[in-house]
């Protein structure tokens, strides 16, 4: 947690876990410099896990960090990380069917590219709800770039109380075994 961040470097690699203001929990990490992976632990979609998402991942001040994606659900999310004050500021922007069928969503997503593109094409996009959201940083955690271990299983309760316990990870950012 006393990493400090100065350059796009310094970001890259780096796993974070967070808790937003409405009580939203995620674990997120930059897998390398245009690949995102999360898992979903608190709110509307809690139990979603994805990995390999494209984003678009920028420094803009020293120690600023902005990400922007799109999802094959439609959905679209920017976040601005602000590590050095354990802070993000997020903004979700849902389709319509994501708020009305959540759970389809609810899933190893890149095992379902196809029932994604389905669902979009066939409910509403439209009115689309809006999440702004600041978030605390509750772990900070550097695992490297490109490492497949960091994100490779589904959520359960109590996952992120064990990360920040030590009883998860090893040094590597591999699983203890169980
Ligand atoms: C975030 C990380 C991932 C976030 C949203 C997502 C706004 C993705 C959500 C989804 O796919 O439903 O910090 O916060």
């Amino acid at each position: 947690m006393n990493k400090k961040f100065a350059t796009l470097d310094d970001f890259l690699g780096t796993y974070f876990i967070y808790t937003y203001d409405n009580g939203w929990e995620y674990e997120w990490y930059a897998h390398n410099d245009h690949t995102v992976d999360y898992r979903i632990h608190g709110g509307m979609v809690a139990g979603r896990w994805v990995t390999g998402q494209e984003a678009n991942i920028v420094m803009l001040v020293p120690g600023i960090y902005k990400i922007a994606w799109t999802e094959p659900t439609g959905t679209d999310v920017a976040l601005d990380f602000m590590p050095n004050d354990h802070r993000i500021n997020g903004t979700i922007f849902f389709p319509k069917w994501v708020q009305d069928h959540p759970e389809i969503t609810v899933t190893y997503q890149n095992e379902h590219i196809d029932l994604m593109e389905a669902a979009r094409e066939k409910y509403e996009t439209y009115p689309k709800l809006v999440v702004p959201e600041f978030a605390q940083i509750t772990y900070i955690g550097d695992a490297g770039q490109n490492n497949t271990d960091v994100i490779n299983e589904a959520p359960y309760a109590g996952m992120t109380d064990d990360i920040r316990a030590g009883k998860f990870y090893d040094d590597n950012y591999k699983r203890l075994s169980k």
